[in-house]
């Protein structure tokens, strides 16, 4: 009988354990992308990132500055000016973040470098 209780409290002990585990929220990720490839082209690396709602997407200034990163599309409901950053930056390293919003729909979110648009700097983030 006692050795059925350990068991059934082992039992349940496991179950609690498991549940616990997968209703701890998905921790948001951050991403970067570097403004200005590692090869010297004009663009964004990666061009094209995969990302969750409540995810950030870090813009770290690499080569060829300067360089912004302007959202010009955004699924419907989203204000795409909302996540842009419109400042110019110029030294290595130097930084901005956008954070999806939790709450941001599914879908394609580009945007672009004003100075280099022209040049085909421009990026898209999926968020699935
Ligand atoms: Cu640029």
């Amino acid at each position: 009988m006692l050795k059925k209780l350990g068991l059934l409290f082992s039992v349940v002990l496991l179950a609690i354990a498991s549940f616990a585990l997968s209703a701890s929220p998905a921790l948001a990720d951050t991403y970067e992308v570097k403004m200005g490839a590692d090869s010297g082209a004009l663009q964004f690396q990666p061009s094209t990132l995969t990302v969750h709602p409540g995810d950030t997407v870090k813009f770290v200034m690499n080569k060829l500055a300067p360089h912004n990163a302007v959202f010009d599309k955004a699924p419907a409901g989203v204000d795409a000016s909302s996540l842009s950053h419109k400042q110019l930056l110029f030294a290595p390293g130097e930084s901005y973040a956008t954070t999806i919003p939790a709450d941001a729909p599914e879908g394609e979110y580009s945007y672009y470098c004003e100075p280099h648009r022209g040049a085909g700097m421009v990026g898209k983030i999926i968020v699935e």
